[in-house]
C-alpha cells in the first residue's frame, strides 16, 4: 500500500470521526432533558447528531424539538453583532457604540420623565443567574419599578393560587417519579403529550398500574387520548366543573375529614357555598353531563392516591387564579397531598419557567420569592445589593399593563431580554402600537424577531449551546447547564450584556461579575431565608446532582416532596377558597358566535422565533391553522384545507381551515406559533385576571369566514 493511500485513508477516517461531543440541555420546555450534540465533519461539511443523555427526569428521552434544537442555535440568521436602526434598516455597530447609545438614551429619557419611564421586560428562558441579574439591573442600575416578564402570561395564575392556598408556589409538589403511584390523575387544560412529551411515559406507567385518568379539554389531543375519561368542557368553565365535582364529593361524604380538620382552614365556608350550588345548572353551563361529573368525582375521591395537573388551558383565563384555587380545593377536600403519588402539579412551561419566576423578574417580587412590599424583605435585599432601602423601587405593574403604559406614553423606553411580546401579547395590535410609540427600544435576542424588527438597537445574545448557567425544572430541581461551545461573532451572554450596560451607567460596583457562577453565589445569598432558598446549592454540587429547592444549607438534601407535614403558611395550614361558577369575561354573541381557544403544537415553541428557524421542525408544520368541527365549518361555508378569516372585536388573521370531528362544535382552536398575518394574538382578548393579571388567552369570541367564498361562485 502506498504511503499516499494510507495518508488519504487516515484523512478520511479522521474526517468521519466525531469532531466534538458537547453535553447540553434542551432550551425549550420545563422538563429540561439533557443530550449530547455530536458535531461531525464530512467532506468539509459539518453534520450534527443528537443523543439523549440519561438523567433523573427524562430518563434518556428526547422529543422532536430537543432533537432539532441545535438547528436554530446554528442558524445563519443568528444576530452576530450589535445593530442600530438607521431609517428602515439596521446597521452593524460596535459594542462600545451600542453601550454608549443606551446610556445616552436611557439617561436623557429618565432625566426628562423620571426613572420609571424606562421599563424592563424579561423571559422564562433566561438562566436563574440572568433572571436574578435582570431584576437587580432594573432596580439598581436603572432604578425603575417597571419590570415584568413573559411568565406573567404563563405561570402567574398557578403561582398566585398555590401561594394563597399552600403558602408556597413550586411547579410540582412531588417528584415526577411519583406519578406512576397515583391511582387517579386529573389532567386539566394540559397537553403533556405535545408540550412535555418526555413526561408522558410516567402517565402511561400510572395507567399500566391501574390509574384512572381524567382529562379536561374542549378538544381531543394526544393527551386526552390517554385518558379513561375525557370531559370536553365548554371553554373557560372549569371552575364551575370543579364545583360540580366538589358537590358530589360533599353530598356523598367522600371527603377526608381528618385531613381537613388537621391541615386546612376555611372548610365550613366552602361547604356552605357548595351546598348552595345546583348540579343541573352546572351541567348545563359546562356542557358536562351530571353522571360524568359524578363518575369523575367519585374516582378522584375514592382513589387511595390522587394527583391534579393543571396547565394553561385552565390558567390562562380571566378567572385563572380562582379556577386553580378550585382544583386545589379538590385536592384538599380529598387529602390528596404530601404523600407518595398524591399532590398537585402546575405543569410549568418554559425551560426556566420555574427558576425565572423566583428571583425578581416580576413586578412585585424580590429574589428567593421575597415580596417587594414586605419591609423585612426589602431590608434584606437592599443590604445584599449594597443600596439603601429608600433606593429600592416599589412594585411595578404586570406585563400587559406595561404595554398599556407604553401605549399611554408613560413608559417611554423599554429593554427586552428573551421575549417576543409582539407575537405573545394578547390584543397584539395594541402591543404593536405601543412599541411604535416608544422613544427607545432595545431588544436582546438571538434573532431579528418580530419585536426586534421594531427596535432602535438590537443586541446579540448567546444561545443555550453557548451560555452557562442554572435552570430549574418544573419540579423545582436546579440543574447546571454547561456551555457547549464559545459564542459566535461578537455575541455576548445576557448576564455579560447586563453587566456591560450597568457599568456604562456608572454602576460597576454593583455588577462586578466575571462568570455566571459568581452571580449564582450572590443569588444564593439573596435567596437565603426566602421561600425559594438556594443557599445550599453550589455549582460544585450541581456538577454531580440536580438539587431540589428549598435547600437552606450546603449539606441539606433539598425537598423533593412538599407539604408532607405542614403547609408553608405561618399556622402550617392550607386555605380553602369559595369559587363562583365563573364564566369567561368575553362570551360568544350574535356578531361573534364561536369560542376561540389557542395553544400549541408539538413541533413549534411559543412565538416560533426559534422553531420556525429549524428546518426539520418548520417542515412539520409550515403554517398556522384553525381546527373547526365539520358541521360548524359547513355552517360558515368553510371548506377543509381552505384559508379562513378568523375575526374578533380586536382584529383578524388568516389561517388554514382543518376539519376536526373531535373538537366541540362551538369552539375553534388556533396555535400561536406564527407572527404577522398569522399572529392569532391580534384576535385574542386582553382582559386580565383580577388577582394575578393573567390575560384570558384561552377564551374569546370570534366569527369565521372563508377568505374566498366558493359557495358564491
Ligand atoms: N410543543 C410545545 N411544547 C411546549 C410549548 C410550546 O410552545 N410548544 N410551550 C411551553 C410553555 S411556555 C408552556 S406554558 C406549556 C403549555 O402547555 P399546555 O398548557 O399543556 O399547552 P396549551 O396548548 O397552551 O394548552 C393546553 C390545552 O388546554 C386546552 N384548553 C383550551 N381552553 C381550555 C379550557 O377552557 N379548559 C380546559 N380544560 N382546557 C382548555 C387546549 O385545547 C390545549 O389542548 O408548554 C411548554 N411546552
Ligand atoms: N394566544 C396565546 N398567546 C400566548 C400563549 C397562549 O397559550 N396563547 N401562551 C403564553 C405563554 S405560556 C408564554 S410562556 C408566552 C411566551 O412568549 P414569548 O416570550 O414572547 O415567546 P418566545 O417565543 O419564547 O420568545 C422568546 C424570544 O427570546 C429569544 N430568546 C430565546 N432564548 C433567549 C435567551 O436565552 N436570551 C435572549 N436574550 N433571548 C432569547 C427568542 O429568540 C425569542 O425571540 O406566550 C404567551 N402567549
Ligand atoms: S422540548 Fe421539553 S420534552 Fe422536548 S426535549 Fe426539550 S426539554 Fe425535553
Ligand atoms: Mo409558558
Amino acid at each position: 500500500m502506498s504511503n499516499n493511500f494510507l495518508q488519504h485513508f487516515r484523512h478520511q477516517q479522521q474526517e468521519a470521526a466525531y469532531e466534538k461531543a458537547m453535553d447540553t440541555q434542551c432550551p425549550f420546555c420545563s422538563v429540561q432533558c439533557t443530550m449530547q450534540l455530536l458535531e461531525q465533519r464530512e467532506g468539509g461539511r459539518k453534520k450534527y447528531k443528537v443523543l439523549p443523555l440519561k438523567e433523573t427526569v427524562s430518563e434518556a428521552r428526547l422529543c422532536i424539538k430537543g432533537r432539532n434544537a441545535h438547528q436554530h442555535a446554528l442558524h445563519r440568521e443568528r444576530i452576530l453583532h450589535p445593530m442600530k436602526r438607521v431609517g428602515r434598516h439596521f446597521e452593524q455597530i460596535s459594542w462600545d457604540d451600542a453601550l454608549h447609545f443606551i446610556k445616552e438614551q436611557f439617561t436623557s429619557i429618565q432625566e426628562q420623565n423620571g426613572n420609571d419611564a424606562v421599563g424592563v421586560y424579561g423571559g422564562g428562558s433566561l438562566t436563574n443567574e440572568e433572571a436574578y441579574l435582570l431584576g437587580k439591573f432594573a432596580r439598581v442600575a436603572l432604578k425603575t419599578k417597571h419590570i415584568d416578564y413573559n411568565g406573567r402570561y404563563c405561570m402567574s395564575a398557578a403561582a398566585s393560587a398555590m401561594n394563597e392556598a399552600f403558602g408556597l408556589d413550586r411547579g410540582i409538589t412531588n417528584l415526577v417519579q411519583e406519578i406512576p403511584y397515583s391511582r387517579c390523575i386529573i389532567l386539566a387544560g394540559t397537553n403533556i403529550a405535545e408540550c412535555q412529551p418526555t413526561l408522558l411515559p410516567y402517565f402511561q406507567k400510572a395507567k399500566e398500574n391501574g390509574a384512572f385518568i381524567i382529562a379536561l379539554d374542549p378538544r381531543e389531543t394526544l393527551t386526552t387520548k390517554l385518558a379513561d375519561m375525557h370531559l370536553k368542557v365548554k371553554p373557560g368553565m372549569d371552575a364551575a366543573l370543579v364545583n360540580g365535582m366538589l358537590k358530589v364529593i360533599l353530598d356523598q361524604n367522600l371527603y377526608d375529614l381528618s385531613f381537613i380538620e388537621e391541615r386546612t382552614n376555611g372548610f365550613e365556608e366552602l361547604k356552605e357555598h357548595i351546598e348552595s350550588l345546583d348540579l343541573n345548572e352546572i351541567a348545563a353551563s359546562t356542557g358536562i353531563q351530571r353522571e360524568q361529573m359524578e363518575r369523575a368525582a367519585v374516582h378522584f375521591a375514592t382513589g387511595s392516591t390522587g394527583m391534579v395537573f393543571t396547565a394553561r388551558g385552565v390558567e390562562q383565563q380571566t378567572h385563572g387564579h380562582a379556577t386553580v384555587r378550585n382544583f386545589l380545593n379538590l385536592i384538599l377536600v380529598t387529602g390528596n397531598i404530601g404523600k407518595l403519588g398524591s399532590g398537585y402539579g402546575a405543569v410549568t412551561g418554559q425551560g426556566n419557567g420555574q427558576g425565572g419566576r423566583e428571583h425578581g423578574q416580576k413586578a412585585d417580587q424580590l429574589p428567593g420569592y421575597r415580596s417587594i412590599e414586605h419591609p423585612e424583605h426589602r431590608k434584606y435585599i437592599s443590604k445584599v445589593w449594597g443600596i439603601t432601602e429608600e433606593e429600592l423601587p416599589g412594585k411595578g405593574v404586570s406585563a400587559y399593563e406595561m404595554i398599556e403604559k407604553m401605549d399611554a406614553e408613560e413608559i417611554k423606553a423599554l429593554f427586552i431580554m428573551g421575549s417576543n411580546p409582539l407575537v405573545s401579547t394578547p390584543n397584539a395590535n395594541l402591543a404593536e402600537s405601543a412599541l411604535k410609540k416608544l422613544k427607545f427600544l432595545v431588544v436582546v435576542d438571538m434573532f431579528l424577531s418580530e419585536t426586534a424588527k421594531h427596535a432602535d438597537l438590537v443586541l446579540p445574545s448567546s444561545s443555550y449551546l453557548e451560555d452557562e448557567g442554572t435552570m430549574t425544572n418544573m419540579e423545582g430541581r436546579v440543574t447546571l447547564r454547561k456551555a457547549a461551545r464559545s459564542c459566535p461573532g461578537e455575541v455576548r451572554h445576557d448576564w455579560q450584556i447586563l453587566c456591560d450596560v450597568a457599568v456604562q451607567l456608572g454602576k460597576k460596583t454593583y455588577f462586578p461579575f466575571q462568570s455566571a457562577e459568581e452571580i449564582f453565589n450572590e443569588l444564593r445569598v439573596a435567596s437565603k431565608g426566602g421561600k425559594a432558598d438556594y443557599y445550599g446549592i453550589t455549582y460544585k454540587r450541581l456538577e454531580k446532582e440536580r438539587v431540589f429547592w428549598p435547600c437552606p444549607a450546603p449539606g441539606h438534601p433539598g425537598e423533593g416532596r412538599l407539604f408532607t407535614e405542614s403547609f408553608a403558611h405561618e399556622d402550617g395550614k392550607a386555605k380553602f377558597l369559595t369559587v363562583a361558577n365563573h364564566k369567561p369575561k368575553e362570551q360568544p354573541n350574535r356578531q361573534f358566535p364561536l369560542y376561540l381557544t389557542t395553544g400549541r403544537v408539538m413541533s413549534h415553541y411559543l412565538t416560533g422565533a426559534q422553531t420556525r428557524r429549524s428546518p426539520a421542525l418548520a417542515a412539520r408544520e409550515i403554517e398556522s391553522f384553525i381546527r373547526i368541527h365539520p358541521s360548524t365549518a359547513r355552517a360558515f361555508h368553510v371548506q377543509n384545507h381552505s384559508l379562513v378569516k378568523v375575526e374578533s372585536a380586536r382584529g383578524s388573521i388568516q389561517a388554514r381551515g382543518l376539519y376536526d370531528e373531535s373538537i366541540r362544535e362551538d369552539t375553534v382552536f388556533v396555535p400561536f406559533h406564527w407572527g404577522d398575518e398569522q399572529n392569532i394574538n391580534k384576535v385574542t382578548y386582553h382582559a386580565l385576571d383580577p388577582v394575578c393579571k393573567m390575560p384570558g388567552f384561552k377564551v374569546c369570541a370570534v366569527r369565521i369566514a372563508p377568505v374566498v367564498d366558493l359557495s358564491r361562485n
